[in-house]
C-alpha cells in the first residue's frame, strides 16, 4: 500500500491527509504511527479480562476456558470485567467533575473579589440556578448570590446529601426509578470514591451490584459534576447564542500570530481570548510584522470558545498533533484532558512554544506557567506577548496551511434553542408529533486511531438527518460534522423533507452544536424538559445517543449517564467488557427492564444509523405517534 493509500484509510479529512504527508516529510511520528507500533494490542485487556488491582496479581482470565478462570484472589471474569468498567467510569466522572469544581472555585473567587478579569456574564442564569439551589436571590447583589451558589455547589461535591440538587430537573418518574434502584446520585466525590472502594480487592464481588453503582457514579457526573461545569461556565462566560465561525486547519493564518488553546476548561482560554483582543498586544503583533493575532481552538476548550465567542476551530482530537506540523503555530496553551503527551516533542521540531497552565496537568517538553483566578488576567497577557514575540522565529520554509476553512454555525444552548423556537419547546414537540422530525439523536465523543478519522461521526450524522432525525452534537463529533459542512443552513439540503422544512422555517442547520463534552448535559436538560412537558419519562421519547469514535474514560461515563437517564446509546468501539457474557447481556439487554434503555455496540455507522432509526420509530409507536415500519 502506498503512503497516500494509507492516509486514505486513516482519515476522511483533506487537511488530515495533507498534514500526514507533511509529518512524514518532516520526520514527525503521529498517534497513528504509535498505534501501529502497539499492534497486536493485548487481547486480555481488550476483553476486560486482566486485573492489576492488587499485587497478588496482575491476573488474567483465559477467554477460551483452557487456562485460569480465576484471579489469585478468586475473582472470576464477570467480577473482573465489572470492576474494570466501574473504574473507567469513576475516572471519567472524576475528570468532568473536577473540571466543574475548578469552575465553582472561580465563581467563589469572583464573589469574593479575588479573580480580576472574571465576572458574572449571565445574571439571569445565576439567579435562576441559585433558586434551584434553594437560594432566594431577591434583594441580593449578584456577587452575594454567586457566593451562596458557589458554596451550595461545593456542598454537592460532599458526602452528606441524599441526592444531588440538579437531580430535581429529571422527570418525577425517572427520580422514582432511581430511588427504587438505589442509584440516586448523592455527593459527587462520594460516588467516585465509593466506586474505587468497591473495586478494591475483597469488597464488592457481585458483578451486577458493581455495575449498578457504576451507573450511580455516572449519574453523579451527568446530573452533578458536568451539569455544574456547564451551568457555571454559562454564568461566568455567558450562555451561548447562535454564532457563525469557521473550522479546519485553514483557520490558521499565514500572516498572523497563531495561538491555539487546547484542553477543556474555559477558565484559562477565556483569559487568553481577552488578551488577544488587547490593543497594545495587537499593536505589538503589527510591529513584529504580523497582521494581527489569530486565536483558534482545539477539542473541547475550543468548543467552549466557539460556542460563546465564535472563535474558529482548528480541529478535533486526531488533529491536535497535525496542527503543530503546519509550522504556523506560535504558541499552544493547554489546560487538561485529551492532551497527548506527544505534543511537546512534536513542537520541538518547529518554533511552537508549548505552555501548560494547570497545577494538575504537566507534560513533557512544555513550559509550565500556572494559572490561578488571581493571576490569570496578567499571565494571559504575558503569554500572548511571548507568542507575538515568537512570530519572528517562524521558519517560512516549514509553513504549510493546507486548505480553506469551512463555515459553520454554533452556539445552540438549550436557552438558544428555546429562543429560536419562539420561547417554548411546544413548536418542537408539535413537529415531532406530526412526524416532520422523527426524533432527536445526540452524537458525541472522540476520535480514535482504530477508526477512520471522522468517518463514523459524519456517516452516522448524514444517515440520520436524511431520515428526518435532528442531530445535536458535542465534543470532537461536533468538530467532525462542522468540517463536513453539516452545520450551515445549506446543509438542510442533505436532510429529509420534514427536517428540511422545519430547519428552513427556523433558519437553523439540521445538525446543532450544543457544546463541549461536559455540555452533553444540555442534552439531558433538553430531554428532561421535553419529557416533563409531555408528562412522560425520558426513556419514552424518540431520542438516542451515539459515540461512534469514542476513546476516553469520560466517554464511558457519558454513555452510562445517558443510558441511566433512559437514553438508548450506540457505541462504535466496544468497551472492554466482551470477556463477560453476563455483563454484556446486562448492558445490551437487561438494563432495559431496569432503566428503560440499553447500550448497543455497532462499529459500522450505517448500521448504527439503522439501530437508531428503528429505536426512534419504536418509541414513536409506543407514544401513539405516527410511525414507520422499519425492517
Ligand atoms: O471531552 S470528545 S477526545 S476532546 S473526551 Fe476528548 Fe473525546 Fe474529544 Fe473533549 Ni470529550
Ligand atoms: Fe488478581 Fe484479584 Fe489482585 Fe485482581 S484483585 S490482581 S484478580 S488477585
Amino acid at each position: 500500500m502506498s503512503e497516500k493509500e494509507k492516509y486514505e484509510e486513516m482519515t476522511i479529512t483533506k487537511d488530515g491527509k495533507m498534514m500526514l504527508e507533511k509529518a512524514r516529510t518532516d520526520g514527525v511520528e503521529t498517534v497513528w504511527d504509535r498505534y501501529r507500533s502497539q499492534l497486536p494490542q493485548c487481547g486480555y485487556c481488550e476483553l476486560g479480562l486482566s486485573c492489576r488491582n492488587c499485587v497478588m496479581g496482575p491476573c488474567r482470565i483465559d477467554p477460551f476456558g483452557e487456562g485460569p478462570q480465576k484471579g489469585v484472589c478468586g475473582a472470576d471474569a464477570d467480577i473482573i470485567v465489572a470492576r474494570n468498567l466501574g473504574r473507567m467510569i469513576a475516572a471519567g466522572a472524576a475528570s468532568h467533575s473536577d473540571h466543574g469544581r475548578d469552575l465553582v472555585e472561580v465563581l467563589r473567587n469572583v464573589a469574593e473579589g479575588k479573580a480580576p478579569g472574571y465576572e458574572i456574564r449571565d445574571e439571569e442564569k445565576l439567579r435562576r440556578v441559585a433558586s434551584e439551589y434553594g437560594i432566594n436571590p431577591e434583594r441580593k447583589s449578584s456577587l452575594e448570590v454567586a457566593k451562596e451558589l458557589a458554596y451550595a455547589m461545593e456542598e454537592d461535591y460532599g458526602t452528606r446529601k441524599k441526592a444531588l440538587t440538579l437531580v430535581s430537573r429529571a422527570p418525577e418518574k425517572r427520580r422514582q426509578l432511581w430511588n427504587k434502584l438505589g442509584i440516586t446520585p448523592r455527593g459527587i466525590d462520594r460516588e467516585t470514591s465509593e466506586m474505587m472502594h468497591r473495586t478494591h480487592m475483597g469488597v464488592d464481588n457481585n458483578w451486577a451490584n458493581l455495575l449498578l453503582h457504576a451507573l450511580r457514579n455516572a449519574l453523579s457526573d451527568g446530573w452533578g459534576g458536568s451539569m455544574i461545569a456547564t451551568e457555571v461556565s454559562d454564568i461566568l462566560f455567558g450562555t451561548p447564542k447562535p454564532v457563525q465561525s469557521t473550522v479546519n486547519l485553514g483557520v490558521l493564518k499565514e500572516d498572523e500570530v497563531n495561538i491555539i488553546v487546547h484542553g477543556h476548561n474555559p477558565v484559562v482560554s477565556e483569559m487568553i481570548y481577552q488578551a488577544v483582543n488587547d490593543e497594545d498586544l495587537v499593536k505589538l503583533a503589527v510591529e513584529k510584522g504580523a497582521r494581527g493575532i489569530n486565536l483558534v481552538g482545539l477539542c473541547c476548550t475550543g468548543n467552549e470558545l466557539l460556542m460563546r465567542r465564535g472563535i474558529p476551530m482548528a480541529g478535533n482530537h486526531l488533529m491536535t498533533e497535525l496542527v503543530i506540523v503546519t509550522g504556523a503555530v506560535e504558541m499552544m496553551l493547554v489546560d487538561y484532558q485529551c492532551i497527548m503527551p506527544s505534543l511537546g516533542h512534536i513542537a520541538a521540531c518547529y518554533h511552537t512554544k508549548m505552555i501548560s497552565t494547570s497545577d494538575k496537568a504537566k507534560y513533557p517538553e512544555m513550559v509550565h506557567r500556572e494559572f490561578h483566578p488571581d493571576n490569570a488576567r496578567e499571565l494571559a497577557k504575558e503569554l500572548v506577548r511571548e507568542a507575538v514575540e515568537n512570530f519572528m522565529n517562524r521558519n517560512p520554509d516549514k509553513v504549510y496551511i493546507p486548505v480553506d476553512p469551512i463555515n459553520l454555525m454554533s452556539g445552540f444552548s438549550v436557552e438558544a434553542i428555546v429562543e429560536a423556537l419562539g420561547g417554548s419547546l411546544d413548536p418542537l414537540i408539535d413537529v415531532v408529533k406530526e412526524g416532520k422530525i422523527r426524533g432527536i439523536a445526540g452524537i458525541v465523543g472522540c476520535n480514535n486511531p482504530k477508526i477512520k478519522h471522522d468517518h463514523g461521526h459524519v456517516t452516522l450524522t448524514k444517515a440520520l438527518i436524511e431520515n428526518d432525525i435532528l442531530v445535536v452534537d458535542t465534543g470532537c463529533a461536533a468538530i467532525a460534522n462542522g468540517k463536513a459542512g453539516l452545520k450551515v443552513l445549506e446543509a438542510t439540503n442533505k436532510a429529509g423533507s420534514g427536517l428540511k422544512e422545519v430547519c428552513e422555517v427556523l433558519k437553523i442547520p439540521p445538525v446543532l452544536h450544543v457544546g463541549s463534552c461536559v455540555d452533553n448535559v444540555r442534552i439531558l436538560v433538553a430531554v428532561a424538559a421535553l419529557a416533563n412537558e409531555l408528562g412522560v419519562d425520558m426513556s419514552d421519547l424518540p431520542v438516542a445517543g451515539a459515540a461512534p469514535e469514542w476513546y476516553s474514560e469520560k466517554a464511558v461515563s457519558i454513555g452510562a449517564y445517558m443510558v441511566g437517564s433512559g437514553i438508548y446509546t450506540v457505541l462504535g468501539p466496544a468497551p472492554p467488557v466482551l470477556g463477560s457474557a453476563k455483563v454484556v447481556d446486562l448492558l445490551t439487554g437487561g438494563l432495559e427492564d431496569l432503566v428503560g434503555a440499553t447500550f448497543a455496540v455497532e462499529p459500522d455507522p450505517e448500521k448504527a444509523a439503522d439501530l437508531i432509526i428503528r429505536h426512534v420509530e419504536k418509541k414513536r409507536k409506543s407514544l401513539g405517534l405516527p410511525f414507520r415500519e422499519v425492517s
